[in-house]
């Protein structure tokens, strides 16, 4: 039976994934990646969970790739980074990206290489002041991966992103929020309350209309205007159709918050 490296804990209605090889940064390996998988099926079945941080142990968020477990070779005896990606890191990223509930990277401290581009593939990205992000495969004679090219130009726009992957820069957890990397940067002392409270009020939401909301997001990035509006028409009478929206629309008459059911 392989170790331990990941703790999933829950506060009513969120689940937080704690990723959870400290010593080591919390660097990825094919068990820690083979349970992440695991616990994030498990949670996207489970309909009490509506909110799902992923955040690390110790003094790091994660520090990517573990440089130290054995990669496999191909037949002429290279290191093959293919089956890795294949079989862990490009999964991962489809199911974070395609994921149906609210997802928050918490970063803790820094999150390098592969991780940072995990972190990207959440949702929201909260952080603390102390933390980084830093694109470092550049460092190692690498390209990055785990989806790194596709998301970081959408989100920084594509000059930005090419300074910061081809330098390996490391960006302060301040620089990443004024670049639309992180959106809320914590003080390192008000980091775990922080995130708990976001977390807590993101999980009283409409979860039907968040899970809605990002497919619709999802979907944009491959549509034109035309197909878009027609997406936002059909997502928008399902939401429409929903117990949230009565209730919404009630409590806005009664002047009362609303309390969402998420159906
Ligand atoms: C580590 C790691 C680590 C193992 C710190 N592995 N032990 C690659 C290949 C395969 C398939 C798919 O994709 C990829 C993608 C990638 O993610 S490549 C990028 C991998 N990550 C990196 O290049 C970052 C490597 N780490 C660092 O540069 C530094 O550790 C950072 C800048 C993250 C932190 O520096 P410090 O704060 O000075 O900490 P440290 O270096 O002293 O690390 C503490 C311990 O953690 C240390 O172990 P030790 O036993 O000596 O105390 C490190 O060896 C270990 N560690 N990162 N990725």
């Amino acid at each position: 039976m392989s170790e331990t490296t990941l703790r999933t804990e829950r506060a009513g209605a969120v689940a937080r994934l704690v990723l959870a090889r400290p010593g080591k940064l919390n660097a990825l390996t094919a068990n820690l990646h083979a349970e992440l998988r695991s616990a994030l099926e498990s949670l996207a079945a489970d309909d009490e969970v509506r909110v799902v941080v992923l955040t690390g142990e110790g003094r790091a968020f994660s520090a990517g790739q573990d440089l130290t477990e054995t990669l496999p070779r191909d037949e002429q005896g290279r290191i093959d980074l293919g089956p890795p990606l294949a079989r862990d890191y490009n999964p991962l990223l489809l199911q974070l990206v395609d994921f149906a509930k609210v997802t928050i990277a918490a970063l803790n401290g820094p999150a390098v290489g592969a991780s940072m581009n995990i972190a990207l593939a959440c949702d929201i990205v909260l952080a603390a002041r102390s933390a980084y992000l830093q694109e470092a495969f550049v460092h190692i004679g690498l390209i990055p991966d785990a989806g790194g090219t596709w998301l970081l130009p959408r989100i920084v726009g594509p000059r930005l992103a090419s300074a910061l992957m081809l330098t390996g820069d490391r960006i302060p957890a301040e620089e990443a929020k004024s670049m639309g990397l992180v959106y809320r940067v914590f003080e390192d002392a008000e980091f775990e309350s922080g995130v708990a409270d976001f977390a807590r009020v993101l999980s009283e939401g409409p979860a039907l209309a968040h899970r809605l909301t990002k497919r619709a997001l999802r979907e944009s990035l491959g549509n034109e205007l035309e197909a878009q509006l027609d997406l936002e028409t059909s997502l928008q009478r399902e939401a429409g159709f929903s117990m949230d929206f009565a209730e919404g629309l009630k409590a806005f008459r009664d002047k009362r918050s609303p309390r969402f059911a998420g159906r």
